[in-house]
């Protein structure tokens, strides 16, 4: 996969190309990253990336020239959508990961200031928002979105990856895990987990999600469809905490 990235400061991100997965999948061969710097194109001797907004107002906004030929530079070595890293843009989650991952590329432009000028949204096809908070530019949400598409190229994590990802696998909230020691700070590890037995462990571990995802994440089982298996858990789950509700007097 080639992915470009235009942005004023590509030093934001050196330690996201020299670390973990995003590395392995570099020096693997399995991804290639452009950058391009719009500071490149700039002609005046400021070397003016920014400009006033016309109809006045606080804050600047980015050129349309050299952000273009930014744009238009790693076009020409990186085929797939250009993405505007925009908090006007659709919110992404896993399931938009997984289309971009499914790309042969993508170009994600990092905004600073107050925004582009809008005409570049005539080469601009998709904006992304990570979510509703304010960051100081696009770089931050690029860098979330180049993880969550690198780590879903096949070959990149192990198989384990495809597995567990795959649409049959719900999307319920993972149940807690223990590693060694069993005993610490006067707290045990759960006995079904030392048990050996496979079929408790995964009715669980099954049990435990649901019971997370109910507490945590009640959103998240509107869109579910459960087994009759997930449904007497549910039930089961549900249960206990009224009962545990109603010995504390709440
Ligand atoms: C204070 C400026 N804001 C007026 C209320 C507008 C604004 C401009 C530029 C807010 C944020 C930004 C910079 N943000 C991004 O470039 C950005 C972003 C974000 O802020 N939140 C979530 N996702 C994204 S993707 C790009």
């Amino acid at each position: 996969m080639n992915v470009g990235i235009i942005t004023i400061f590509p030093e934001y991100f050196e330690g996201v190309v020299k670390t973990g997965m995003i590395r392995k999948a570099i020096e693997n061969n399995l991804l290639d990253i452009v950058f391009e710097n719009p500071r490149n194109y700039a002609t005046d001797r400021y070397k003016s990336v920014d400009d006033y907004p016309y109809g006045g107002g606080s804050g600047m906004v980015m050129k349309y020239d050299t952000l273009k030929q930014a744009i238009e530079n790693a076009r020409a070595k990186v085929s797939g959508p250009v993405i505007y890293m925009s908090p006007q843009g659709t919110p992404f989650h896993q399931a938009y990961a997984k289309d971009l991952a499914k790309e042969e590329g993508f170009i994600l432009v990092c905004g600073r200031y107050e925004g582009i000028d809008e005409r570049l949204m005539s080469i601009v096809d998709e904006e992304i928002s990570i979510g509703d908070y304010v960051l100081s530019g696009g770089e931050p949400a690029a860098a979330v979105v180049l993880d969550a598409v690198v780590r879903l190229i096949p070959g990149v994590l192990g198989d384990e990856n495809s597995l567990s990802e795959e649409s049959f696998e719900h999307n319920l909230l993972e149940y807690p895990q223990y590693t060694r020691p069993s005993h610490v700070d006067g707290m045990d590890v759960p006995d079904v987990l030392l048990s050996g037995h496979h079929g408790n462990i995964a009715r669980w571990r099954l049990k435990e999600r649901l019971k997370r995802t109910l507490v945590k994440r009640p959103d998240m089982l509107k869109d579910i469809h459960l087994s009759q298996e997930e449904k007497e858990l549910l039930a089961e789950v549900k249960k206990e905490i009224l009962e545990t509700l109603s010995m504390l007097g709440v």
